[in-house]
C-alpha cells in the first residue's frame, strides 16, 4: 500500500459542498488515514476572483500515480471543472501532492508537486496532518515558518470531520 496526499480546492458553487461531494466519492476508490480542517483562503496566483476553500485528506491506495490522476481528472470533470485560463475559478481542484517519497518526471504529472512549497493554503491544512514530512529538504512546518503571515482561516464545518491517527507517513 502507499501513501498519498490530495490537495482539495473549490471557488465556485458551494465550495464546501465540492468538497464533501469530492470526498465522499474518492472514499469509494481510496482508504482514507486523515483529512485537514477546511481553510478559507485568499486566491493565489490570479488574484481577481473569489476566495477558496482548501484541504488535504492523506490516502492508502495500491492505485499507481497516473491511474490516480485520471481518477481525480475524472472527479474533477464530474463536479464541472471548466479549464479556460490558467489559476481560473475553479468548482474542484484535486491535486495529487505527493505518493510515499516518489520523485517522478512525466509530462502529465510531476512529484512532489512542484507548488507546495511556496503554497501556504496547501502547506497549511498539510502541516494538520504531517508536519515533519520533509519536501525539497525541509520539513512542512519549516516552509510554513517561512511563508508570510497570510490570512488563512479555518471554517467550521461539523459535516468535514478532521482525523488524523497521527501515524508517521512521512517517507
Ligand atoms: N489554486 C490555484 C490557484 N490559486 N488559490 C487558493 N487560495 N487556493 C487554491 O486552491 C488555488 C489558488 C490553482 O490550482
Ligand atoms: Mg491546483
Ligand atoms: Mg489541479
Amino acid at each position: 500500500m502507499h501513501t498519498i496526499w490530495i490537495a482539495y480546492g473549490s471557488n465556485q458553487g458551494d465550495p464546501i459542498a465540492q468538497l464533501l461531494r469530492a470526498r465522499q466519492t474518492l472514499a469509494s476508490h481510496l482508504l482514507e488515514t486523515g483529512a485537514s480542517a477546511l481553510y478559507r483562503t485568499p486566491p493565489w496566483g490570479y488574484t481577481a476572483q473569489p476566495d477558496f476553500i482548501n484541504a488535504v485528506v492523506r490516502y492508502r491506495t495500491e492505485l499507481a500515480p497516473l491511474i490516480l490522476l485520471d481518477l481525480l481528472q475524472h472527479i474533477e470533470q464530474q463536479q464541472g471543472r471548466e479549464r479556460p485560463f490558467k489559476n481560473a475559478p475553479r468548482t474542484l481542484d484535486l491535486d495529487l501532492l505527493a505518493y510515499d517519497d516518489l520523485q517522478l518526471d512525466h509530462p502529465r504529472l510531476t512529484l512532489p508537486h512542484p507548488g507546495i512549497c511556496e503554497r501556504t493554503f496547501v502547506l497549511r491544512p498539510l502541516a494538520d496532518l504531517d508536519p515533519e514530512l520533509t519536501l525539497g529538504g525541509q520539513t512542512i512546518r519549516a516552509h510554513l515558518a517561512c511563508c508570510g503571515d497570510i490570512n488563512i482561516e479555518p471554517v467550521a464545518r461539523p459535516d468535514w470531520q478532521t482525523t488524523n491517527p497521527g501515524e508517521n507517513h512521512a517517507p
